[in-house]
């Protein structure tokens, strides 16, 4: 879009006012829980506000509310940003675009819940369906700062932040310390993405399943506690090796089935299953790791408890249903770059891949034995209802031959791990 000099000006004055903007509530932020932010705002940008739009500082508080911290937003908020809004039209800068306009619909009348002051661990993960238990979850977790944990070598970095060996002073406890540049993730939008994985990982008790310890933030980062995995990345291992025998394979298999099926059994439906989200433990024990695309879906409970099915279009009973197949079909992928060293439908660019998933079927090397193949297949079937149960996967010949019986002591002996 091509703008007049004049929008280009106001459009630059907005940008200037918003970063501003951010400042504030990060200040807010950093003095905790309750700040007044309108009486911040209009104390310290009130007259370079004019030419803003009041719906993008409401997104900045909106933005920032996902740390848990309450703005107490008083009514004077709202007499600042009429008068703003007011200014702004006489200024004549319509078209100033508030860069962050979208709007998170479950988030956006959290600024205006302020009041009473709490401290940072009882409102962090606070959401609007949260339930006694989840809140007694919550309570249960300590809070830490830098100040209680010793900061080591560093593991591996992300465009998000980096990840380092930290050890918890006052006990000794070794664990891994992904830290994440809270100006990265507001700039990508992913707060909400972090915020549910923080939720549904916490919540997580699986031995194939990286923990997620604690988790706390200053004014500029935010720092996740997880289990420390002295293997990193099972992709790394995978790269290095080309592919992997079918007893490694099968070993490393059943550890993703049993991970799935836990994470089933509470509804959350990981959605991301792939070589580098993958730990390894000691012992060549596998860890799920980075929920940041999981949800949680509806529990049984409450579909019980509407019990409106009845009135269900198919294209919704049929999402319902369908929903956890993809990560069945998530773990033939697995199995497959597993085996062969390459995902199943690999092509040059992503339109000739997107073709593969929807019409091919995938071809095997010669030394992939008949079970496994058959295995694969059952797994990626296009059809998601006629997929496998996880259950019927754990009991699918090719598991129990490489799994089961006098192999189950050799893979024990050989590979170890945690049961
Ligand atoms: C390595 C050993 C969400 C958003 C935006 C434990 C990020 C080791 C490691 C380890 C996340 C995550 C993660 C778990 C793994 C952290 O990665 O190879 C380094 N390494 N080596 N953890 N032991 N790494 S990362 N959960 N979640 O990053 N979320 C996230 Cl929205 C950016």
């Amino acid at each position: 879009m091509v703008h007049s000099p004049k929008a280009t000006k106001s459009l630059a004055v907005a940008h200037d006012v918003l970063d501003e903007a951010i400042g504030v509530v990060q200040e807010c932020m950093a003095r905790g829980g309750g700040a007044d932010i309108s009486a911040a705002l209009s104390q310290q940008i009130n007259i370079k506000l004019k030419g803003d739009c009041p719906t993008a500082l409401r997104a900045v508080i909106d933005r920032h509310s996902w740390t848990g911290v309450q703005f107490k937003v008083s009514p004077n908020l709202n007499a600042l940003l009429e008068d703003l809004f007011k200014a702004r039209n006489d200024s004549g800068a319509k078209e100033n675009t508030p860069p962050n306009k979208r709007r998170r619909s479950d988030e956006k009348d959290k600024a205006d819940t302020g009041g009473a002051k709490s401290t940072p661990l009882d409102t962090s993960m606070r959401s609007a369906k949260e339930t006694p238990e989840d809140m007694a979850l919550v309570t249960e977790i300590p809070w830490f700062s830098l100040d209680d944990i010793d900061v080591g070598k560093r593991l591996g970095a992300g465009k998000f932040g980096a990840v380092y060996v930290a050890r918890e002073r006052r006990t000794g406890f070794i664990f891994a310390l992904k830290v994440l540049d809270k100006a990265q993730l507001i700039k990508h939008r992913v707060e909400h993405q972090l915020r549910r994985e923080i939720e549904i990982q916490s919540h997580c008790r699986h031995v194939n399943i990286l923990r997620l310890y604690s988790f706390f933030h200053d004014e500029k980062r935010v720092y996740l506690m997880l289990e420390m995995a002295p293997g990193g990345e099972l992709y790394g291992l995978l790269q290095s090796r080309g592919v992997f025998s079918e007893a490694r394979s099968a070993w490393y298999f059943k550890q993703m089935v049993e991970a799935i099926q836990y994470c089933h059994t509470k509804h959350i439906i990981h959605r991301d299953i792939k070589p580098e989200n993958i730990l390894i433990g000691l012992q060549d024990t596998l860890k799920i790791a980075d929920f940041g695309w999981a949800v949680h879906a509806p529990s049984s409970r409450r579909e019980t408890f509407c019990g409106t099915l009845d009135y269900l279009p198919p294209e919704m009973v049929q999402s319902k249903k369908y929903r956890s197949h993809v990560d069945i079909w998530g773990l033939g992928v697995l199995l497959y770059e597993f085996l062969v060293g390459k995902p199943p439908f690999e092509d040059t660019d992503e339109k000739g891949t997107y073709r593969k998933i929807k019409n091919s079927t995938p071809d095997f090397p010669p030394q992939i034995t008949t079970e496994a193949k058959d295995l694969i297949n059952r797994l990626l079937n296009k059809n998601p209802d006629k997929r496998l149960t996880l259950a019927d996967v754990l009991a699918h010949p090719w598991v129990a031959l490489n799994c089961g019986g006098a192999n189950a002591q050799r893979l024990q002996r050989h590979y170890g791990g945690i049961v």
